[in-house]
């Protein structure tokens, strides 16, 4: 067997592993490109030259429920994804580091400046090197099948995996996330391929605020979360 050959096979075999673990979705991404992402420690990718991208797909129906506000089922969804995701990472991690890789999983959810709202890294870079989905003008990654109905991790890895490529932005003159976010904070800026900053896309502090000011105090919501731009896009409905 040829190096290339081992390669591909050891990279579908890790992604069978993973979606037998439970993701709907996985994919590969060079690290390279994503150095130029702010990233928590500034070094995080130095021994890592792939990153995973794992998707969760949410149920359509508890979008459907949403009118202007959160529901208590959304916050209960985002909970189980998150620790679904964190525990598929997890295992993915573990696997990788018993096959001799060194392996980091980053948690689905975990900010780590409240003052600017920075995670380690963003999943929504990674997905998108990894051919998830594209960034939408509402700034979530956006899959061809699934819509932005899908929550991501991360796990950064050294093993020799062949990377995915991203995918063409399908957003059109479609204006939906803009015309129904209640903060009035999506712009309705398109990318052909990711935006060069958070501004560019949103009015980011309308978000924010609306998330973690209100939508959080809401009764059995708990967490900054909306899904009223999640809800209504056309993809994956
Ligand atoms: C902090 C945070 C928030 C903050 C700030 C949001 C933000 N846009 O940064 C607040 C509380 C406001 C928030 C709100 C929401 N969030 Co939030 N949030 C996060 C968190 C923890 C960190 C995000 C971060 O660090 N952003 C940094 C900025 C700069 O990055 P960015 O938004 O991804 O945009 C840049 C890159 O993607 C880049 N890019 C894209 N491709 C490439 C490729 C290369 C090579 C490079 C260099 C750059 C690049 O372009 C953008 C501009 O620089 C992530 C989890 C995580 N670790 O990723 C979840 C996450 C982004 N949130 C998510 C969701 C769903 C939401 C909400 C819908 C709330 C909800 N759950 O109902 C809203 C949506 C707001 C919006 N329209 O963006 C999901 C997105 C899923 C998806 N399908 O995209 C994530 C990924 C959580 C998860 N595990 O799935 N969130
Ligand atoms: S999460 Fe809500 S407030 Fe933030 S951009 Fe989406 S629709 Fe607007
Ligand atoms: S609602 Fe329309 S514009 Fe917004 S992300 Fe979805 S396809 Fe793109």
């Amino acid at each position: 067997m040829t190096r290339n050959q081992e390669v591909d096979g050891y990279t579908e075999e890790v992604k069978g592993k993973i979606k037998n673990l439970g993701a709907d979705l996985t994919g590969v991404a060079d690290t390279e490109p994503l150095k130029q992402l702010k990233l928590d420690p500034p070094d995080l990718l130095n021994s890592f030259q792939r990153a995973l991208s794992i998707a969760l797909r949410l149920p359509k129906a508890v979008f459907e429920q949403i009118g202007d506000r959160p529901t208590p089922l959304y916050a209960s969804v985002y909970q189980s994804a998150n620790r679904m995701l964190d525990e598929i990472a997890f295992h993915t991690a573990n696997l990788l580091n018993r096959d001799g890789f060194n392996s980091l999983p980053i948690p689905a959810s975990q900010v780590l400046d409240r003052e600017n709202w920075y995670g380690g890294i963003t999943h929504k870079a990674v997905g998108r090197m990894a051919g998830l989905g594209w960034q939408g003008k509402s700034l979530l990654l956006v899959n061809p099948d699934y819509g932005p109905r899908i929550r991501l991790a991360t796990i950064l890895t050294d093993a020799p995996l062949n990377p995915d490529g991203p995918i063409e932005n399908r957003c059109g003159d479609c204006t939906k996330c803009k015309d129904a976010c209640p903060a009035g904070a999506i712009k309705g800026v398109t990318t052909k391929d990711h935006y060069r900053s958070r501004d560019e896309a949103l009015y980011f502090s309308r978000c924010a605020e609306k998330l973690d000011g209100e939508f959080k105090g809401l009764s059995n919501v708990g967490a900054p979360i909306c899904g009223i731009c999640i809800k209504v896009c056309p993809y994956g409905r």
